[in-house]
């Protein structure tokens, strides 16, 4: 039979206390830790970097990322700072036992340390300035307007669906602007070139809508009279490559707001220009003019000319159609 003193702990030494070792082997499974958090995440080098923030598909998203990025490892170099100090004063400045009988001596106090005043007041001034120095110029980057941008489309809003007309291009067969409207059987293609600067006009012809497309990291509400409302209803920007996006109304406008989406097709200028004469041309099959998904179709050129939007699909408005939901 074991008697109880038999049992030895080998990590204790004889007076109970942990060995030095225990917190060798803390190190060494917190640095594997570590090391295992990193590397298993898969995470590249340029992701860390975006610390969160989703990829764009224009220069203005992309100007936008970087002052996220150098915002964010800023703010981590003021918290190493801070983390520092605040395990410097835990560690080092801790309550010191008083002498048994005697007043508690309090530690030394800084509230009339005029330098220290003035650091703490001046440091935090300097860094919302430079915050707010680089935010402006980003901000007034991303609304920067040419005078003459090579595309522009009118963005029309309604209940709830959208129109995309484009004025600047040539007028079709008819005499009318090419126009892409959308309906609750089909989602409305808005069709643009890359690596053009294109204008976007926002008009509504009814409520409070937003024009949002994530991938351009950039939302507008589209009002109604916009003139009258005192609204900046254009904005520019370019895509920088070829895909197709969704778009979405970001503001609560009825009951189906929710499903009031296009999908932007961004294809390259060569693309692009075909498909604008397409859509000025009469289709002899129906003997009217092209609409975006015949024209789609007869360009043929793979996944980027698919005749419907592959981000988002229409919606039964049947309301009987519906179920409650969960
Ligand atoms: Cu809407």
């Amino acid at each position: 039979m074991k008697g109880r003193g038999a049992v030895v702990n080998p990590e204790r030494t004889p007076a109970g206390k942990p060995a030095k070792s225990r917190f060798g082997r803390a190190g060494r499974i917190a640095v594997l830790a570590a090391l295992v958090a990193v590397t298993a995440t898969g995470c590249s080098g340029d992701e860390v970097l975006r610390f969160g923030w989703p990829v764009g598909v224009t220069p203005q998203a992309l100007e936008m990322q970087h002052l996220w990025t150098y915002t964010v490892i800023a703010a981590l170099a003021v918290g190493v700072v801070v983390w520092a100090l605040i395990f410097w004063v835990a560690v080092f400045h801790r309550k010191k036992k008083g002498v048994p009988g005697e007043p508690e001596e309090l530690p030394r106090q800084f509230q009339y340390n005029v330098p220290l005043e003035i650091f703490t007041v001046v440091t935090p001034l300097i860094m919302v300035c430079v915050l707010f120095f680089f935010t402006a110029t980003t901000e007034s980057d991303v609304l920067d307007k040419k005078p003459n941008p090579d595309v522009t489309v009118n963005v029309v809003a309604f209940q709830w669906n959208w129109e995309f007309d484009y004025p600047s291009e040539p007028k079709t067969a008819n005499g009318d602007i090419v126009r892409t409207i959308g309906s609750s059987g089909e989602i409305p293609l808005l069709v643009l070139p890359t690596n053009r600067t294109i204008q976007y006009n926002l008009r509504s012809t009814d409520v409070i809508h937003s024009f949002w497309v994530p991938e351009f990291h950039f939302k507008r509400d589209v009002f109604p009279f916009p003139e009258k409302n005192n609204q900046d209803m254009s904005f520019q920007n370019s895509i920088d490559q070829t895909g197709s996006f969704v778009g979405r109304c970001a503001e609560l406008c009825g009951t189906y707001h929710s499903v009031m989406n296009f999908e932007v097709r961004a294809l390259t200028p060569d693309l692009y220009a075909q498909y604008i004469r397409l859509r000025g041309q009469i289709n002899a099959k129906t003997n009217q003019l092209y609409t975006a998904s015949e024209a789609l179709t007869t360009m043929n050129c793979g996944e980027l000319c698919t005749s419907h939007a592959v981000t988002t699909q229409p919606f039964n408005t049947d309301r009987t159609a519906r179920t409650a939901s969960g």
